[in-house]
């Protein structure tokens, strides 16, 4: 692996983005790793990162033409590669909500460039259950945006109820909406890159352990 993909693990691990040990997360499963992607906190992090993004989208080839990012963390995400997308030539439009509807001023939840009739790419951090993914997905809709894709950081390829199906909350929001969810990188990528490292090969059997309880199939 030697690509956006190991790029990315390099650039996540030397942030403290990626980190190894014992996490609860929002679903409540007590995870081996957990990634914070507030931890591109300078310019250059999060200029690496958007190449790493635009890199994996490139790759991928989706049409879209206009990136949107979910409030909290997506919105430098989304920034940053509106601006990795200018400094290759393409100015896409931009736009991200607030948690919190503002009553005076431009009021709404909405800021930035329209969504009416545009082909909107989400742009977020990390998926466990999807259940932010589908906030994102619900607000572009009732501002009449049609998604064209999701592209996260992380897929950590996990499956929603792991005794009813092995299919990973990623799988089920591509195949319910019929839309791309593309992932700079997996859990598998980082089993795989893991396993090249000598000094993570403790880190890596808890990550297998792991996926064995709760891991997708894919
Ligand atoms: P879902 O909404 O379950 O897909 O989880 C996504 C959210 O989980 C993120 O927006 C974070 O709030 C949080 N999270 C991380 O940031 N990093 C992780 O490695 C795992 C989680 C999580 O709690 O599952």
């Amino acid at each position: 692996m030697n690509d956006h993909r190991s790029r990315f693990l390099q650039l996540a691990l030397g942030a403290d983005a990626l980190r190894f040990g014992q996490f609860t997360l929002k679903s409540g499963r007590l995870s081996p790793y957990f990634f914070n992607a507030g931890r591109f906190d300078s310019g250059a992090t999060l200029a690496e990162l958007a190449r790493c993004y635009a890199d994996a989208i490139d790759a991928h080839g989706v049409d879209f033409d206009l990136l949107f990012g979910p409030a909290y963390k997506g919105i430098p995400l989304a920034t940053a590669l509106a601006c990795e997308y200018a400094s290759r030539g393409r100015d896409l439009p931009l736009a991200f909500n607030r948690k919190e509807a503002k009553a005076h001023g431009e009021g709404g939840t909405l800021i930035g460039a329209p969504l009416q009739g545009r082909r909107v790419l989400i742009v977020d951090d990390v998926i466990t259950a999807g259940t932010a993914i589908r906030e994102a997905l619900s607000i572009i809709g009732a501002a009449g945006g049609a998604v064209a894709g999701i592209v996260i950081a992380l897929d950590r390829q996990e499956a929603v109820d792991p005794a009813i199906s092995r299919r990973s909350a990623a799988q089920t929001v591509a195949a319910e909406h019929g839309l791309p969810v593309i992932a700079v990188a997996t859990l598998g990528d980082l089993l795989a890159f893991a396993g090249d490292q000598v000094e993570l090969t403790a880190q890596r059997e808890q990550l297998l352990a792991y996926r064995d309880a709760y891991g997708s199939q894919a």
